[in-house]
C-alpha cells in the first residue's frame, strides 16, 4: 500500500514505518496520522508482521511535533478533535499486540516525544533531543504527554520538563529512564534492527501476554497486577508457542515458534 506522508517497510518479521516529511522536520499532520492509522491497520491484519520499529526520514529529526502551520488554523472543536485522533492513534502503538521500538534520530518534540512514550521502548542516537515545549508555544502536551511522561520517569522529572518546555539531549534522557539505549547516528538503526530481529524470533503469543500484562500491570496494585499475570502465562501454556517452546528445550533443540496469535 503506497503512503503520502510515510514509508512502510517489511523485513524478516520487522516493520519499519519512516515518518516522512523531512522539510517540515516530520511535523505531524493530519494526513500523516491518518497514514499511520492505516499502516497500524494492515500490520493488524499481517500475521507475519512480529516487531514495528518506528523512525524518522532524514537526519535531523524523528517527528518535531504537531504540524504548529495546521495547528494555528484550529478553532476549538478542531483543537479537540485533532487531540482525539493524535490520542487515538498513538494509543492504538501502545495496544498493539506486537512489541513497537522508536529508534529516535533526532529531534523528539511535542507529539513526536509523545509517539516515542507510546512505543515499548526508545533507542536513541546521540544527536537525539527530547522534550515537550508546548508550554512555550502557550499549550499543553495534547497526546498523553501529561500523562506517560511522570508514569515513566516520575512526576518531578516530567513536571520540570513540562513546566520548562525545555529539550533534553539523548544522553540525558537515558540517565533518567526515559530512553534504554543511545547510539551513535549511523548505527541507530542497524542496533534497533539486531534487537527487534532477536525479539521477532519469540513466540508471538508470550510476547503479547507480556506486553499486556506489563501495560495492564502498571494502573494496578501488585495483587491485581500478578492476577493479570496469571491469566496470561496461562494463555501462554495453552497455545502452540508455549508447547513448542517448552518441547524444544527438553529435545534440546530450536524452538520454532509459529509468530501466529491463533495458537
Ligand atoms: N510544525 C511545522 N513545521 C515545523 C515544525 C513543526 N512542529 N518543526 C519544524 N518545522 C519546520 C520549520 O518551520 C522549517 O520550515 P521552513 O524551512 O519552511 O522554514 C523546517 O521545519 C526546519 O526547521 P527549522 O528551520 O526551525 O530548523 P532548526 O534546526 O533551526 O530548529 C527545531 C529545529 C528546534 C526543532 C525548531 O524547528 C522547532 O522549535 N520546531 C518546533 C518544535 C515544537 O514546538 N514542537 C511541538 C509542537 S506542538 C505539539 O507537538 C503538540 C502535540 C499535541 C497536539 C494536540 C492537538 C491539539
Amino acid at each position: 500500500m503506497a503512503y503520502e506522508n510515510i514509508i512502510f517497510e517489511l523485513a524478516d518479521g520487522v516493520a519499519t514505518i519512516t515518518f516522512n516529511r523531512p522539510k517540515a522536520l516530520n511535523a505531524l499532520n493530519g494526513q500523516l496520522l491518518d497514514d499511520l492509522s492505516a499502516a497500524l491497520d494492515q500490520i493488524e491484519a499481517d500475521e507475519n508482521i512480529r516487531v514495528l520499529v518506528l523512525t524518522g526520514a532524514g537526519e535531523k529529526s524523528f517527528v518535531a511535533g504537531a504540524d504548529i502551520t495546521e495547528l494555528a488554523t484550529f478553532n476549538t472543536l478542531q483543537g479537540k478533535l485533532f487531540s482525539r485522533k493524535g490520542q487515538l492513534i498513538i494509543g492504538r502503538l501502545q495496544e498493539l499486540a506486537i512489541p513497537v521500538i522508536a529508534a529516535v534520530n533526532g529531534f523528539a518534540l511535542g507529539g513526536g516525544s509523545e509517539m516515542a512514550l507510546a512505543c515499548d521502548f526508545i533507542y536513541a542516537s546521540e544527536n537525539a533531543m527530547f522534550g515537550l515545549p508546548e508550554i512555550t508555544l502557550g499549550i499543553i502536551p495534547g497526546f498523553g504527554g501529561t500523562q506517560r511522561l511522570p508514569r515513566l520517569i516520575g512526576s518531578n522529572r516530567a513536571k520540570e520538563m513540562i513546566f520548562t518546555g525545555k529539550l533534553i539531549p539523548a544522553a540525558e534522557a537515558e540517565k533518567i529512564g526515559m530512553v534504554n539505549r543511545v547510539f551513535p547516528q549511523a548505527s541507530l538503526i542497524e542496533e534497533t534492527m539486531k534487537t527487534a530481529r532477536a525479539i521477532a524470533t519469540k513466540g508471538k503469543v508470550s510476547l503479547r501476554a507480556a506486553k499486556q500484562a506489563i501495560n495492564s500491570g502498571l494502573n494496578v496494585d501488585l495483587a491485581t497486577g500478578c492476577r493479570i499475570e496469571v491469566d496470561a502465562f496461562a494463555i501462554c501454556m495453552a497455545s502452540e508457542d508455549g508447547k513448542e517452546g517448552t518441547r524444544a528445550f527438553i529435545e534440546k533443540r530450536k524452538p520454532a515458534f509459529k509468530g501466529t496469535l491463533k495458537g
